[in-house]
């Protein structure tokens, strides 16, 4: 029994695009949950597991999946034949786990540092900068249209996102932008989009 506790608009959203792109929306419960908004509305929902409120939360038979990377991870695992991670324990499902992971660890937080213009030589000696960040993403792109190469993964799914949400964050790079291009193009994206849309015009 799988159950993943999801706030429209908010970082869960990515994992509900992944179900449809993965064609599983049968097989896991979406429970809509409120999250504190980063403007103050909203509030902490007692009826999320998630140990600090937040979304997205994925429950398995009772054990507690939290952080997008792990709960993609999890999945693509789990359904193996959606094909959206490469075969488990292939040297390509090393750099998948790579991905997953830099996102995590680097991108997002090198992102958040930077959003709040915070500034300490610890930083870029910790995490290096956006611009490597780029030029990692970028180097990628260089060998295939997606982040593995020929096909569309979980990985683009969750590295695109920040840029997707920050569109102006972006770095000026053609193969980057054309890539988030076509990562917000696809139907599923779009299909949760509408649907966030209207479950927050339900909610307001
Ligand atoms: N590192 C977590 C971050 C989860 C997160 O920050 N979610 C936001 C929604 S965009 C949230 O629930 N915020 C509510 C809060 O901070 O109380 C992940 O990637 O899953």
């Amino acid at each position: 029994m799988l159950t993943l506790f999801h706030a429209p608009q908010s970082r869960s959203s990515a994992i509900v695009t992944l179900l449809d792109e993965m064609g599983i929306t049968d097989k896991v419960e979406i429970r809509h949950v409120n999250i504190l908004r980063m403007d103050g509305s909203g509030g902490v929902d007692p009826a999320n597991p998630h140990p600090e409120g937040k979304t997205p939360a994925l429950l398995h038979d009772g054990h507690l999946i939290t952080e997008r990377g792990a709960i993609m991870l999890h999945l693509t695992t789990l359904f193996p034949e959606a094909g959206l991670a490469p075969a488990v324990g292939s040297p390509l499902w090393g750099a998948y786990l790579t991905w997953l992971s830099w996102y995590q660890g680097v991108l997002e937080p090198v992102l958040v540092i930077g959003a709040l213009g915070l500034d300490h030589p610890g930083i870029p000696r910790t995490f290096r900068g956006h611009a490597e960040a780029a030029a990692r993403i970028s180097s990628a792109l260089q060998k295939g249209p997606w982040l593995l190469g020929e096909n569309f993964s979980a990985a683009d799914l969750l590295v695109h996102s920040p840029y997707a949400w920050f569109q102006d964050v972006t770095p000026d790079d053609p193969l980057i932008r054309d890539w988030v291009a076509r990562c917000m193009a696809r139907p599923a994206r779009l299909r949760v989009l509408a649907a966030d849309a209207t479950a927050m015009a339900k909610a307001a």
